[in-house]
């Protein structure tokens, strides 16, 4: 009797049934891509590289929305630090001034050394640290340097500046402190370098005054305290390990900007980012991409693959800024796309049939021939043109998911789904 309702009930039932998953409601996905679960449980959702230190780590869909990807992103990861108990590495004097900075071997906050400046100049001309090694990082990221310091003569205040050699773009200055050792820490956010493009910020230990003064400084560290996170492996949720995978870092997409998690999906530069999956379109294939697009009027694809001979199957928006569907040698164009917004695309094509919906509308539905594409896998955020990547999207991908079939019958149900999700029509 069970059984039998259910079959009565047939698609009108999955339609109204509250909390199953996309791939309960039509499985055998040929890949399944999401932050969230298409499957109903916490699957391995993705590998993030954070940036400041390269560590890696796996996240499931449960990691992602609590905070445990972006603690692991913006752990405290100390990038440098000396204390001058065996050398001065990693501290360079500018040349050409009479400015000296030396290993003291009898003083020290730790230990029996300490670096000891001998400053006559107010200018940038002595560099101690060479921070173009520690601190080219983007904008937005936080660092703290931390030191201890004592002033030994003169009246000059220490400043500690963080710039480069012809311009200091912050600085703080510390007042002459009675010979104690005192610690000193000053947290910045890397944001000099927005819009001229120099990020190679050091930082450079001066006098306040042209006035002779000696400090000596000790137990010196840098450490970044958030980071940007970026995707390495987005795990394919449908049981068939086609994993999309970047092992390029410059072309892996953002998932932490700055510290904080990218709302809205996974985060395609529109340069060089993709996700390179091994799966082949298949003939008769249903396409499916929430995506949102940061720039109007070029193609940029969610996920695409051509072949030498210009057969395709490709899902995404192209230069007329509208939704299109690549197959067989031709495409389908459907409804609107405007940035900034997220959409959902649904695609189909097989022998005798194509279709796209654009945000729950079918926008096009023609006779049209399969994708004939044999031997270039999908990537995610262009198009894989024979080998090499093109129609890259500027924007963000939130979910893609490929049947080797046509799910026509499935179409409402599954866009039901992700309107649920993301609340986009
Ligand atoms: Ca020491
Ligand atoms: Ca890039």
């Amino acid at each position: 009797m069970h059984i039998s309702l259910d079959s009565a009930l047939g698609r009108q039932r999955r339609l109204n049934s509250v909390g199953e998953s996309v791939l309960q409601i039509a499985p055998n996905a040929a890949a399944a891509y999401s932050l969230r679960s298409l499957t109903g449980g916490d699957p391995k959702v993705v590998r993030v590289r954070r940036s400041s230190d390269n560590g890696e780590s796996d996240f499931t869909v449960s990691g992602v929305s609590s905070s445990a990807l972006t603690s692991f992103v913006n752990e405290d990861v100390e990038l440098f630090s000396n204390n001058f108990e065996t050398n001065t590495s990693g501290f360079t004097l500018n040349t050409g001034g009479s400015n000296v900075a030396v290993r003291n071997t009898s003083d020290g906050f730790s230990g029996s050394g300490c670096l000891q400046l001998n400053l006559t100049s107010s200018s940038n001309s002595i560099n101690t640290v060479k921070t173009d090694t520690y601190m080219k990082d983007t904008d937005g990221v936080i660092y703290t340097v931390s030191f201890y310091a004592k002033a030994i003569s003169g009246s000059a205040n220490l400043v500690l500046k963080i710039g480069t050699e012809s311009s200091s773009l912050q600085q703080i200055s510390f007042s002459e402190n009675g010979g104690e050792w005192v610690k000193y820490s000053l947290t910045f956010v890397n944001n000099f370098g927005a819009g001229g493009g120099n990020r190679n910020q050091r930082i450079l230990f001066a006098a306040s005054t042209n006035n002779t003064t000696e400090w000596r400084i000790d137990d010196f560290q840098i450490v970044q305290t958030t980071s940007n996170g970026f995707v390495e492996t987005w795990y394919d949720q449908s049981g068939n390990s086609k994993n999309a995978a970047q092992a390029t870092a410059g072309s892996q997409p953002k998932i932490v900007s700055a510290g904080a998690l990218v709302t809205g999906g996974i985060d395609f530069d529109g340069t060089n980012d993709v996700l390179e999956t091994s799966l082949i379109p298949p003939n008769a294939a249903t396409l499916i991409g929430v995506a949102s697009w940061d720039t109007a009027s070029s193609t940029q694809l969610i996920l695409g693959a051509r072949d030498s001979t210009d057969k395709r199957s490709y899902l995404g928006r192209n230069s007329s800024n509208v939704s299109v569907l690549g197959n067989s040698n031709g495409t389908l164009t459907g409804g609107s796309i405007s940035v900034e917004t997220n959409f959902v695309l649904f695609g189909v094509h097989d022998v005798g049939k194509r279709l796209l919906s654009t945000n729950g509308t079918v926008v096009s539905n023609t006779d049209g021939g399969a994708s004939n594409n044999t031997n270039q896998g999908y990537i995610i955020g262009a198009l894989n043109n024979a080998g090499t990547a093109n129609s890259f999207l500027n924007g963000k991908i939130a979910e893609v998911i490929v049947y080797a079939s046509d799910q026509s019958d499935n179409r409402v149900a599954i866009e039901t789904n992700i309107n649920s999700q993301y609340s986009i029509f």
